[in-house]
């Protein structure tokens, strides 16, 4: 797990891992006999310690955790090298991340690449730095650059690092050849802990004031002020022992539990069951789009900032021109935030090439269909597509609803035609819904999954249903939520439940948004429902300053007493008694539903299984990711407690309400979705 190399009275010591050298049990225990050897051995001046492969260390072993200690503890092993009577140096390549860089921080200096990164993502994986993490970075950089870098998570370049006095040098080219020119240099090690820390509590209380990324309920960023807290008023000593007991406290709790259950979900959303190992993804090197509107000009912004060639079609000069000016619109304002240099949007303009001229698509390996929902307009461009497109060209469609396969019997190779559903705004959402035909080829799967990493989606694979994972499951959610408002909910209660649950917004909330007009027949006579209601009223969401809720000039909403007035003549005309509806009946009526309806989706075999789901309900819909998303949810929840409420409540859903047959056994078996 580690190798080590004497040369000169310099020991280094190599961590390797693979695949990113997490300090599982193994390495743990041979770092710290390679560093009581150091100790013990006269002739070792020195020690370095680094990483082989890619990187220095992704930290701690996500795997282990909960699982009882039965080896030495990180935060003893940084303890030894603090300790350690000669200088120990970390090189840092690749990533220090987590327990990687607390690590680091144990050790007495600190060189890195300049390209390297350094961070302590615990808190999103509901933890705090727990091994000496919170205690030794306050100690290198002052109070407020470290409170950033552990309450945040997000990791800093080493050149950033550097500035902040958090690495001593940067490496010129040969990282271990300087660590060891470094080593030689110095005489005497230079423990962290014997710092001051560098700064006050009334510097963590000007930011805790002020930060967006404190929330009540959310334990791990306030754990994470508890021990920074600690670090300024305890000695090192006492501020360790305050950190370790909040770490294991949440590394207990549902919330950590939860996203530790997203991180993994989302690696294994990238593996497909039956795809043969020597399966290689074709290179896409040139990428063609239809329709330039929102979705097309949206998706083919991805592919730019990758650094792909796009070629996008339109039918008219006017439809492209608008086209064109929302792309550089939107990357100008990232801009204008800083996330983008004025020279990165021009490269990414200059990518891309306009035209009217369909049969400019002939050369392109990836081509996405994005233009309006309606099966007769895709079949026709698929048909001609067919006509044009080179053999091993991969015909996507980005569909949000219709049958995949229907549409690849429109051409001739159904073999290379696949769904790959962006979610809106397509540049800025990370799901890709990859739908999965019944005739796409595995080549042509594998090479959708690697793309979609390439323009830093996070893929997960659907079979083709009415609306494939993610719509599908909002269906009974808005089904029961416009039931509830007939039967005495208003608008606001259904979507307070939702948002107090932690969802960005509600059922009603996202209707407007997305527009209550999506799907309406047109027809402002034809009043049958209470989305055409409010339609014929001109209520057509947000874009209209009016839907299920009021908007003033800056789009915030109040409730309406319009609403409220087709609400209640729609409860006339049904001979609905309005009645006091409870958030716990809503909870079941829309949430668990949707939970049912996933289960229905993984006995189906829609979904490879269940943590995919989550995938899609965390990146395509903001579900509040301490909670792990719907199906782990509904495990923490008890899936007894899930059949229950629906049980109780099959009544109220109406016919359109079956159980699951596959939720309704593993409640019964008191197992997992995926057991
Ligand atoms: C911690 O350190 C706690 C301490 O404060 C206190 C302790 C007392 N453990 O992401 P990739 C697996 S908490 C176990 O595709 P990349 C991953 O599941 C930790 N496994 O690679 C995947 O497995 P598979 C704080 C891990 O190159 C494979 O490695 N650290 C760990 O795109 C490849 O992963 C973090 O939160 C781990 N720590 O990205 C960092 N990390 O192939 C978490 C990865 O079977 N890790 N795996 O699907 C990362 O952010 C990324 O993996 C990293 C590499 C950026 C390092």
């Amino acid at each position: 797990m580690i190798e080590q190399v004497e040369r000169d009275g310099i020991l280094e010591i190599v961590l390797a891992n693979p695949p990113v050298n997490a300090l599982g049990r193994a390495v743990r225990e041979d770092l710290a006999a390679a560093i009581a050897r150091a100790e013990a051995d006269p002739a070792i001046r020195a020690v370095v310690i680094r990483g082989a492969g890619k990187m220095f260390s992704g930290g701690a072993d996500i795997t282990e955790f909960g699982s009882l200690p039965d080896a030495i503890s990180l935060p003893e092993v940084i303890d030894r090298i603090e300790a350690c009577s000669k200088p120990v140096i970390a090189a840092i390549h690749g990533h220090a991340l987590g327990g990687g860089l607390e690590l680091a921080l144990g050790c007495h200096y600190r060189i890195a690449t300049p390209q390297a990164k350094v961070g302590l993502p615990e808190v999103s994986l509901g933890i705090l730095p727990g091994a000496g993490g919170t205690q030794r970075l306050p100690r290198l950089v002052n109070v407020e650059a470290a409170l950033e870098m552990i309450v945040a998570g997000a990791p800093i370049s080493a050149i950033k690092a550097h500035e902040l006095g958090l690495i001593d040098r940067l490496a010129d080219k040969d990282l271990a050849a300087d660590a060891h020119a470094f080593a030689a240099g110095i005489t005497a090690p230079r423990p962290t802990g014997a710092r001051h820390v560098q700064g006050d509590l009334e510097a963590i209380e000007r930011i805790v004031q002020t930060s967006k990324l404190i929330k009540p309920g959310i334990d791990a960023p306030l754990a994470c002020i508890a021990a920074l807290k600690a670090a300024v008023e305890l000695p090192l000593d006492q501020g360790l022992l305050v950190e370790r007991d909040l770490f294991f406290k949440l590394v207990e709790g549902d919330q950590s539990k939860a996203l530790r259950h997203a991180f993994f979900a989302e690696r294994a959303a990238a593996k497909i069951t039956d795809m043969p190992a020597d399966i290689a993804p074709m290179s896409i090197a040139k990428v063609g789009i239809i329709g330039a509107g929102t979705m097309g000009g949206g998706i083919a912004m991805n592919f730019l900032s990758a650094g792909l060639p796009v070629m996008i079609v339109e039918t008219s000069q006017e439809a492209l021109d608008r086209g064109l000016g929302v792309m550089r619109a939107n990357y100008e304002a990232t801009a204008a935030k800083g996330r983008m240099t004025p020279e990165q949007v021009e490269r990414a303009m200059s990518l891309l090439t306009p035209t009217l001229d369909f049969d400019g698509l002939a050369d392109r390996d990836l081509i996405i269909e994005a233009v309006y929902e309606n099966m007769d307009v895709k079949k026709d461009i698929f048909a001609r597509l067919d006509a044009i497109a080179k053999p091993e060209a991969i015909l996507a469609s980005n569909t949000s609803y219709l049958s995949v396969d229907e549409i690849a019997l429109a051409t001739r190779r159904p073999q290379q035609v696949i769904g790959l559903h962006f979610f809106s705004p397509a540049n800025v959402m990370k799901l890709l819904e990859v739908v999965r035909g019944a005739h796409t080829a595995l080549p042509v799967l594998a090479t959708a999954m690697a793309t979609a990493r390439q323009i830093g989606k996070v893929p997960v694979v659907s079979g083709v249903c009415h609306g494939f994972i993610g719509n599908r499951m909002l269906s009974p959610r808005q089904d029961e939520a416009t039931a509830l408002l007939l039967e005495g909910a208003s608008p606001a209660q259904i979507d307070r439940v939702h948002t107090a649950f932690g969802m960005p917004m509600g059922p009603f909330q996202m209707a407007d948004l997305a527009g209550v007009d999506i799907g309406w027949h047109r027809d402002p006579a034809r009043v049958e429902t209470l989305q055409d209601a409010l339609c014929a009223a001109g209520r057509w969401g947000q874009k209209t300053k009016a839907g299920f809720y009021d908007y003033d000039d800056k789009r915030r909403p109040t409730p309406s007493p319009v609403v409220d007035e087709v609400i209640a003549s729609f409860r006339d005309q049904a001979g609905i008694l309005p009645r006091a509806i409870s958030d716990e009946e809503i909870t079941v009526r829309t949430l668990y539903s949707m939970v049912n309806e996933g289960a229905k989706i993984l006995e189906e075999g829609i979904a490879q299984r269940a943590s995919d789901i989550d995938v899609v309900w965390l990146y395509g819909y903001g579900w509040p990711r301490h909670t792990g998303g719907p199906m782990f949810w509904a495990q923490q929840t008890g899936l007894v407690t899930i059949v229950d409420g629906l049980t109780r409540y099959a009544g109220a859903m109406g016919e359109g309400f079956s159980l699951s047959p596959l939720l309704l056994a593993k409640s019964i078996n008191q197992e997992g979705f995926d057991d």
